[in-house]
């Protein structure tokens, strides 16, 4: 896979007609996406920007080339010095924002999650089932991490046997007071559903989940440390624990647990630091800097395929579906305490 993605940045690199990116959402994600797209990617260029908050995507212009920003999102999907657009903005506003790219014919890279409802991540398939051809991505971006893809690679050689149960961990040092189960299932744990399907190559028919309030002083309705267990086809099974408000940094890893043996991700350590009688490794505190290779990677392999190099190797609308009906699973097993079934319709010969 990393000579695949040397390759396509090569490709891309080459290219002569650059790619004109629209981006929507210019906080922390939107802007590390704008940055590295102008800084690290050949082939594509910034071509405008929007954020509901002017000022901000103003700033976010003028680290990446002073690209224009608009004033209405919709304007600048269809704007015709636009190619292909990133959505970046709050979860609830990416189906929306991803169904009127596929109206104008654009590739879009919309950040997880695909949607915040069932029924706008199907209106998403339909949608572009009706236009007949592939145009939408998720940024499930673990899929293109080193650590990950290494898991990936030596579980998929077979050399460790079958696969049968991923064990992630996913730790954020604090989010929001109040935070309610259903927003982390939705706003975190999506990453996890993905990761598990994706190593595991199997999907997801049932999930169970308890949760817990790590401290007393946090909102009553307060959710914020859940255990997540899978149960998958192929009798595979799959663990997550997630824990936002864990107050030393962010964490994530995936263990593949197979017939002869295990993976785990390593997260790489940058530096050993000696200080205050202590000597250790630093834990970074948001995600945007563990996941950096990540990231850029996502969009070598994205601008590659929008140059005709090979077809997008991360995750599709089919992907930002099923894991939008696991969530929606996790969030009602939450609610009742029982284990819930995950329906899913059958995947449409377009997305196999
Ligand atoms: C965020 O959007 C992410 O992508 C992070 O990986 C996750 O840990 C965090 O909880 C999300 O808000």
């Amino acid at each position: 896979m990393f000579y695949k993605l040397e390759r396509l940045h090569m490709e891309t690199k080459v290219a002569t007609q650059s790619i004109s990116v629209g981006l929507i959402g210019t906080g922390g994600m939107g802007t590390r996406h704008a940055v590295n797209l102008h800084r690290f990617i050949g082939g594509a260029r910034v071509a405008g920007l929007y954020d509901l908050d002017r000022n901000r995507a103003v700033q976010a212009a003028g680290q990446c080339g002073s690209a224009p920003v608009f004033d209405d999102p919709i304007r600048l999907i269809e704007d015709e010095s636009v190619d292909a657009i990133i959505i970046a903005s709050p979860d609830d506003t990416h189906a929306n924002l991803t169904l009127a790219c596929v109206k104008a014919g654009k590739p879009v890279l919309c950040e997880k999650p695909l949607a915040t409802s069932v029924e706008d991540a199907v209106k998403v398939l339909k949608a572009e089932t009706a236009l007949g051809r592939k145009v939408v991505s998720v940024g499930f971006m673990r899929r293109f991490d080193p650590q990950h893809a290494a898991v990936k690679e030596i579980t998929a050689s077979g050399e460790l046997g079958r696969p049968l149960l991923w064990k992630g961990v996913h730790r954020n040092a604090s989010v929001a007071f109040g935070i309610t189960g259903a927003t982390i299932l939705t706003n975190s744990a999506g990453h996890d559903f993905d990761s598990a399907r994706w190593l595991l190559g199997e999907e997801v028919q049932e999930v169970y989940v308890r949760g817990l309030r790590s401290r007393a002083e946090l909102h009553p309705d307060t959710k914020d440390l859940l255990l997540i267990e899978m149960f998958m086809t192929n009798n595979c099974m799959a663990t997550a624990e997630v824990y936002v408000n864990d107050d030393y940094g962010y964490e994530v890893s995936a263990e593949l647990v197979c017939q002869r043996g295990t993976a785990i991700t390593q997260q790489p350590d940058k530096a050993l630091v000696r200080a205050r009688a202590h000597r250790g490794f630093l834990v970074p505190y948001d995600w945007l800097s563990p996941f950096q290779s990540a990231y850029v990677a996502e969009l070598v392999d994205w601008i590659g395929s929008l140059h005709g190099a090979e077809p997008f190797h991360g995750a599709t609308a089919w992907d930002g579906y099923v894991t939008m009906m696991v969530t929606a699973a996790c969030i009602q097993s939450l609610n009742t305490g029982a284990v819930t079934p995950v329906n899913l319709i059958e995947k449409p010969d377009f997305y196999r």
